[in-house]
């Protein structure tokens, strides 16, 4: 089975501007029919990253994929699907080695060439970030925008997560520019009602898509 198959809406956890918190969001994103969760955790001890991830991993069905952001030794502890990672992160060899062939690896690309060395590398699918500029992540770098989306989307066969400045109203553009999937932390997490929004980004999505 391929478990990527299904990208539409990607949730990534961000405590600080979840209003109630990690569990509830991810909670919500479900329900609202997320099929891929990504525990990411920046300020938090192993510990707690560990225990709380464990709780969230609960919640994700089968067809769910739980990833956890930038530590292996996390994805092992709570087994999770796989681990996201960026550019200055562990290697992608590096992952493979200690997560096998069966667990996902997401690495973060901002340009072509970085997209055709992670297909070369053998990850999983790519994200491309950030797209439009963001305040979400301070060091995310300069926004690619839909014309690089658009090439790496000629250029590579895996799965293209879009990430960085995404809303409701350019979220057409960016699917229709190739992405599989979409990340929409700001725009999701300081609404009231996230499962309200995630529904909505699916439901656009899926009518891009068809
Ligand atoms: N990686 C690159 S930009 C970013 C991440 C996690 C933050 C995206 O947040 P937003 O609020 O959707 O722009
Ligand atoms: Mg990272």
């Amino acid at each position: 089975m391929n478990k990527l198959n299904n990208l539409d809406y990607y949730f990534i956890t961000y405590d600080n501007i979840s209003r109630n918190g990690n569990y509830s969001a991810v909670k919500q994103a479900l329900k609202a029919g997320c099929h891929i969760v990504q525990y990411r955790e920046k300020n938090k001890t192993l510990k707690e990253m560990i225990r709380e991830a464990k709780k969230i991993k609960n919640l994700c069905s089968d067809n769910v994929v739980f990833l956890i952001n930038d530590f292996t030794d996390v994805t092992i502890a709570v087994n999770a699907d796989g681990v996201h990672i960026g550019q200055d992160d562990t290697s992608v060899s590096n992952a493979r080695k200690i997560l096998g062939d069966d667990r996902i690896i997401g690495l973060t690309v901002h340009d072509e060439k970085e997209a055709v060395e992670a297909e070369k590398l053998g990850v999983d699918y790519i994200s491309l970030a950030p797209i439009f500029a963001t305040n979400t992540k301070e060091d995310s770098g300069i926004p690619c925008g839909l014309e690089i989306l658009k090439k790496i989307h000629d250029c590579v066969n895996i799965p293209i997560v879009a990430v960085g400045g995404i809303t409701k109203d350019n979220v057409v553009d960016v699917i229709r520019a190739g992405a599989d999937g979409v990340v929409a932390i700001s725009s999701v997490l300081n609404s009231v009602n996230v499962y309200d929004n995630i529904m909505s980004f699916i439901k656009i999505i899926k009518e891009v898509k068809n």
